[in-house]
């Protein structure tokens, strides 16, 4: 089969991951890349060789053949970009935040299913293989039936230094981390019918809340706790580890900083590393995340081959996106939200 041809658009800081993860994958190469900045431009088309650039994207897909393509632009393009890659009948990757409102989320759906083109949001966390292995375990049984979860994570990294624009939005921890963390709780445990959340922001220097907690009811009967801070000094800072608790009937499964995996359940109690591979491009920390990238982008090839709905569809998403809107909405009226008055 013909390796598929991408167009990439946005060459900031996040790209050059992607761009990395298409040249690792058989069966798509990125033809043709987009950014309105020309240094940017410049930079990621001579580290990987992409010698078709474009500074406007309604130029790239006039100009190109293209059987998908991977926008990671910041929010704010995210809903006119997609509706452009429908329009032009091209299967689409968008990153996450999916969009600035649940409307917009919406809005974007359904153009991409009037023109009949896949959409797949690039979530990526749940991608990541300690995650992958939690969810691996929880399928085989091995606790029984889930009944509580906390998916955890606590850090005091510097995010700011990479990416300037999350210390300026009135909207920071919930809208860019939160919303992997909580894709992960349903990932996990199902989708959520109830949210109750209280935000705080503890440092002073950016525009957002840096702290989030939300206690959340699943629709099969699990309870969870999603915890997210930027606020918090560790002794040894676990950025980015998610880390994970579930109870259930038969046993428990606790995800801990290290990557460490401690299964107690019907066979007894197992401990295993789980550390995600150092891949040759990775760097630490980010090693996790950036394995992750590859598997989602892996996933996307077989899901176009097979015209099959990826797992983060935008469907999907708007379930998880859901979550995000309720998250702040309940923490403004301290007020518990029904999901389903916002599907
Ligand atoms: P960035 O600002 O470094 O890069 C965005 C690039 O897009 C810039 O070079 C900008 O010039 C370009 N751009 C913006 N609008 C454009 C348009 N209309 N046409 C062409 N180019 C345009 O941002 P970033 O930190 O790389 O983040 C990009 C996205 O990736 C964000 O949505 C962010 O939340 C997401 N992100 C995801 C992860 C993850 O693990 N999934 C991690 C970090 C960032
Ligand atoms: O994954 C992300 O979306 C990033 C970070 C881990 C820094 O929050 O923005």
């Amino acid at each position: 089969m013909a390796a598929l041809r991408g167009a990439l658009i946005g060459c900031g800081f996040f790209a050059v991951n992607q761009m990395h993860a298409w040249r690792d994958i058989d069966g798509a190469s990125i033809v043709a890349i987009c950014d309105r900045d020309p240094e940017r431009l410049r930079i990621v088309g001579d580290q990987f060789g992409i010698e078709r650039r474009y500074s406007d994207a309604a130029e790239m897909f006039a100009g190109e053949t293209l059987d998908f393509v991977d926008i990671a632009t910041t929010v704010g393009s995210h809903r006119p970009l997609v509706e452009m890659a429908a329009a032009n009948c091209v299967p689409v990757i968008c990153q996450k935040p999916f969009a600035p409102t649940l409307a917009d989320a919406k809005a974007m759906v359904k153009a991409c299913a009037d023109a009949g083109v896949s959409l797949m949001v690039h979530e990526n966390f749940r991608w990541q293989s300690p995650i992958q292995a939690v969810r691996a375990v929880v399928d085989s049984g091995e606790i029984g039936r889930p009944f509580f979860g906390r998916i955890s994570f606590r850090s005091a990294y510097d995010v700011f230094s990479g990416q300037p624009y999350l210390a300026t939005g009135k909207r920071f921890i919930i809208e860019d981390l939160g919303i992997h963390i909580l894709d992960i709780a349903r990932f996990l445990l199902g989708d959520v019918s109830n949210l109750t959340a209280r935000t705080a922001r503890v440092n002073p220097d950016i525009a957002g809340e840096d702290v989030a907690t939300m206690l959340m009811d699943h629709e099969g009967g699990a309870i969870s706790v999603v915890d997210c801070s930027y606020a918090t000094k560790l002794a040894t800072e676990p950025f980015p580890e998610t880390l994970i608790e579930l109870d259930g009937s038969d046993g428990t499964i606790r995800l801990a900083q290290g990557y460490r995996l401690t299964v107690t359940g019907k066979s007894g109690t197992t401990v295993s590393d789980v550390s995600p591979p150092l891949l040759s491009w990775a760097s630490r920390p980010w090693h996790n995340i950036q394995e992750s990238v590859v598997a989602i982008q892996k996933h996307w090839v077989e899901c176009l081959n097979a015209d099959k709905e990826p797992a983060t569809s935008g469907a999907d998403n708007l379930k998880t996106f859901a979550l995000v809107e309720a998250a702040y909405a309940g923490a403004a009226n301290r007020q518990p939200v029904r999901i389903d008055d916002l599907l």
